[in-house]
């Protein structure tokens, strides 16, 4: 920890990887935990895919509303606040500062960070997957009545704007994510369980160009035994400590 202030504190350039993990404190699910309640039944990777939506999308589409309801409900905890802060001292300081994040729940920008790349889009945008036109909150609702929402303009099924398995992820953003890791003094990847790529790569680039990379997590990640450092530990608990300080 100690190491790891020293390097805030000495860096011009810093990159931060957040996953689910970040979040849990705030009460979202992550990704991998157990479902529970009304979803127990089903595995998140089995709903998070265009089959599934064109197999049973009043299904999917239900899943859907109800984790952006949940994300709409929640909000940012200690673990957000303090990456907000870090952001702001850093640039304070003439450094840069980009926050990658795997995470739909848009609880960064509402914590206040503002150089934010979201890798796997954003769970309260929805759109037509025939005509790509943007679809209203009313449109999702009609799953309520049993039939699969449907755009108004074409009649196609509505998705979230959400990168699932199998799909590119925003090619420029995922290029930004890619310089940023690779030009960080300090690289911290937060919160995420590393198994899903190519956003489990950005910490592996910082190592590979011999950056200085600290994994924060409450259990070693699939990538720690590459990682320069890992802290075992709670976000929300571990990330005020680290950020809060003057730097
Ligand atoms: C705490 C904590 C606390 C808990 N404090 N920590 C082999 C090699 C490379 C790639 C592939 C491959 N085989 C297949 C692929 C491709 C595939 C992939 O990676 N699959 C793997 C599973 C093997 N990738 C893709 O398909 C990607 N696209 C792509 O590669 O395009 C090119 C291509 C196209 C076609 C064919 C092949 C290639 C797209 C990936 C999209 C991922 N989408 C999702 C869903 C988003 C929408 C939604 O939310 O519904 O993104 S999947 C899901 O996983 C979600 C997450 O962002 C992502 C990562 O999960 P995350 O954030 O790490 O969460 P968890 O739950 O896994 O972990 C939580 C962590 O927090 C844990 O470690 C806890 O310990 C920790 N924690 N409390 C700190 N308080
Ligand atoms: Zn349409």
């Amino acid at each position: 920890m100690k190491k790891l202030i020293q390097a805030l504190q000495k860096a011009e350039r810093v990159a931060v990887l957040t996953g689910a993990g970040i979040s849990a404190e705030s009460g979202i699910p992550t990704f991998r935990d157990a479902q529970t309640g009304l979803w127990e039944k089903f595995k998140p990777e089995e709903l998070a895919n265009v089959r599934a939506l064109l197999k049973n999308p009043v299904l999917v589409q239900a899943w859907y509303a109800w984790r952006k309801q949940i994300c709409l409900e929640k909000a940012p905890n200690a673990g957000h606040f303090a990456l907000a802060n870090l952001e702001k001292q850093i640039v304070a300081k003439g450094g840069s500062f980009t926050l990658i994040t795997q995470n739909v729940d848009r609880l960064h920008q509402r914590a206040g960070s503002e150089n934010v790349l979201e890798l796997h889009g954003n769970i309260l945008r929805n759109y037509c997957i025939d005509c790509g036109k943007d679809a209203d909150d009313e449109t999702l609702a009609s799953t309520e009545s049993g039939e699969p929402a449907r755009c108004v303009h074409c009649n196609g099924l509505i998705r979230p704007d959400v990168v699932w398995f199998g799909e590119m992820l925003p090619e420029k953003t995922l290029h930004e994510a890619q310089v940023a890791a690779a030009s960080a003094d300090v690289f911290l990847s937060i919160g995420t369980s590393a198994v899903v790529y190519p956003a489990a790569d950005l910490p592996l680039i910082a190592r590979r160009y011999g950056k200085y990379a600290v994994e924060i997590n409450v259990e070693e990640s699939a990538i720690a035994e590459y990682m320069s450092e890992v802290i075992l530990g709670k976000a929300g608990e571990i990330l005020p400590k680290l950020c809060n300080v003057p730097l």
